[in-house]
């Protein structure tokens, strides 16, 4: 097993060395071993770009601690919410939950928010081997630092169909000096204040901000002030130690709040042979976009001249990058890991090419010998119109008209339970109002919200189309990643303008269309996926770009709730829940 070639200068911690030996003596006795992991989740002053600020961590580290784990093991998850003021959840993302939809970790969905002083025990099975990761799903926690990375290695004695010397693994981001409460006040007050564009990027939790554009103590309050230390070990950048003439696995999820972004390492390619935990047809790039919530795994050999480092990158695309490159270093043999490359940063295509992007993200798909050809039909289409809308003065966005709000009861719980009042009980139009318009603002730009719910009859297929439209703004509009819970989907083909329910289907890709659980779709286009509702439990389908999810971008879907057994008490309490 390559990982454990300690030989070669891995990135390895201490902790994570412990896991492995951990899983390894665990293996030894049983299959499907369970992982446990106790976690404290606090506030903590870090400066992952040289800037102070509180942040939101686990077991006082940042990014949150990583788990690795084997496919079929049990992941046991004791949180500690330890922060005076706020309530909490982890999603597990791109993990099903086949069979225990409540520690999906979605507020108000599956499970009621885990108040301060609690613990809360998440327990689930990890099935596929792929690149993983957690994240808080409660408001914006995500943004204020709170994510790590969940990697599921193949069962033992599986073999991956490709090769590799050694693995990596980041997170990337984008990073905000203002809190996600200033960030959250801001996209519910009137007029609308927007979160606006990060101050910086982050590989692995690490980036620099520029400290002399910090005021300083002389200029403003020294209780308002910034603190801003380049020296700080928290901000120094992340270091990917190589050695010359080997092949690696570097392991990549976008944890981002906002940015699409575009990953760079500086003279190398890299062939793609993983999306969100299935292998892909490879191929080879220079330079990966990546969507939040999207993870890949990229091979590279280090074949350049190992007399220097180089720099491994990351740019925001699709918005008008006003945000330095977030840098790392890829760090050959033993040259000193401080000795920074002379070049300039790396340099990605243009914000605004989106034929770029869309063309990259076709190239995307199951891996000859691996494909899962997609049923050939649906049972139920659905089109989801997304707009940007108004209601009561505030800007939100909509799905065909519905803006989605939770309510204050999980509506797992509601369901099964037949609690008609916790939600809304008319279901959400299957499709948008006719004739669309896509092209410009909304005419009428009000819409409603509701907490209504999509219900498919268990195992049938389902088609989504997303259709992307103009904002608010004139001319504009924006990249939404779609990311669905509980599944895995068919991502059938990509369109420009409006789709054609006609004529559009018959150039889906029936034949090794990927399977993943997030795809983007495109300004003014739209994108269809298919998948299997046979997944028992209540699934959020939403933009993962934080403030727009919070922003009433999202659906929810449900399946098969008569074949769960009694929901554990554990994610009860609060809303309608609390009588039960
Ligand atoms: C940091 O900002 C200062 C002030 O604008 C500027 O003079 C300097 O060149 C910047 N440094 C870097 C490394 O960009
Ligand atoms: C990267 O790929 C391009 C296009 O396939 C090729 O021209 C180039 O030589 C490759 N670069 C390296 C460093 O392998
Ligand atoms: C959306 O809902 C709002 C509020 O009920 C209504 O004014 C508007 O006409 C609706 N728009 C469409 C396209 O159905
Ligand atoms: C719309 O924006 C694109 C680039 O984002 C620009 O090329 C085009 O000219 C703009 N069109 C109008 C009508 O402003
Ligand atoms: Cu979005």
């Amino acid at each position: 097993m390559k990982r454990f070639d300690l030989g070669c200068g891995w990135p390895i911690s201490l902790p994570r060395l412990m896991l492995l030996i951990g899983i390894v003596l665990n293996l030894a006795v049983t299959t499907g071993a369970t992982g446990h992991y106790k976690w404290k989740v606090d506030y903590l002053y870090f400066s992952p770009d040289c800037v102070e600020k509180a942040i939101i961590a686990i077991n006082g580290q940042y990014p949150g601690p990583t788990i690795v784990a084997r496919a079929g093991d049990t992941i046991v998850v004791e949180l500690e919410n330890a922060m005076p003021t706020e309530s909490v959840v982890i999603h597990w993302h791109g993990i099903r939950q086949i069979g225990t939809p409540w520690f999906d970790g979605v507020p108000f969905v599956s499970q009621c928010p885990i108040s301060p002083g609690e613990t809360f025990t998440y327990k689930f099975v990890v099935g596929r081997p792929g690149t993983y990761f957690y994240h808080g799903h409660l408001g914006m926690q995500r943004a204020a630092g709170f994510y790590g990375s969940l990697i599921v290695d193949l069962k033992r004695g599986k073999r991956e169909p490709f090769t590799y010397d050694g693995e990596l693994s980041i997170v990337v981001n984008d990073w905000w000096h203002s809190s996600v409460y200033d960030q959250e006040t801001g996209l519910f007050s009137i007029p609308f204040r927007f979160v606006g564009e990060p101050q910086s990027l982050l590989i692995a939790g690490r980036g620099r901000y520029n400290c002399s554009l910090v005021p300083t103590s002389s200029v403003v309050g020294d209780g308002d002030c910034l603190k801003c230390n380049s020296e700080s070990p928290q901000c120094q950048p992340y270091v990917l130690p190589v050695q010359s003439g080997k092949t690696y696995r570097l392991r990549i999820a976008s944890v981002a709040s906002l940015s699409s972004l575009n990953f760079i390492l500086e003279g190398h390619n890299m062939t793609i042979v993983e999306a969100d935990g299935y292998y892909v047809d490879p191929v080879i790039v220079q330079n990966l976009d990546l969507y939040s919530g999207e993870t890949y795994s990229v091979l590279f050999t280090a074949n350049q001249n190992p007399s220097r480092n180089y720099w491994a990158a990351i740019n925001v695309r699709g918005r008008k990058p006003v945000t330095p490159t977030g840098l790392a270093i890829l760090n050959y043999n033993s040259n000193p890991s401080s000795l920074l490359p002379s070049t300039a940063s790396p340099v990605s295509p243009a914000w605004n090419d989106f034929d770029y992007s869309l063309s990259q993200s076709k190239l995307i798909l199951a891996r000859k010998g691996y494909e899962v050809p997609p049923p050939p039909r649906p049972d139920r289409q659905l089109i989801l119109l997304t707009t940007q809308n108004n209601i009561d003065g505030r800007t939100k966005w909509a799905i065909n008209n519905i803006s989605y709000v939770p309510t204050s009861t999980p509506v797992l719980a509601a369901l099964k339970y037949g609690w008609k009042n916790a939600y809304d009980p008319i279901p959400p139009p299957d499709y948008p109002a006719l004739p669309m318009n896509i092209i410009a603002p909304p005419a009428n730009p009000n819409a409603k919200a509701g907490s209504g719910v999509y219900t498919f009859h268990f195992g049938s297929v389902v088609d989504v189309i997303i259709q992307n439209s103009n904002t608010l703004n004139r001319n504009n509009s924006e990249i939404h990643p779609w990311h669905l819970h509980g599944h895995d989907f068919w991502v059938l083909g990509y369109g420009k303008g409006i789709f054609d329910p006609a004529n559009d289907p018959k150039s889906y890709n029936l034949k090794n269309a990927p399977l993943k659980n997030t795809v983007a779709v495109f300004p003014y286009g739209w994108v269809a996926i298919r998948f299997k509702a046979d997944n028992p439990g209540v699934w959020p389908f939403h933009c993962h770009v934080e403030a727009h999810f919070h922003m009433g971008m999202g659906v929810i879907f449900a399946e098969g709730l008569d074949k769960l057994p009694k929901i554990p008490k554990s994610v009860l309490g609060c809303g309608f829940s609390k009588y039960h």
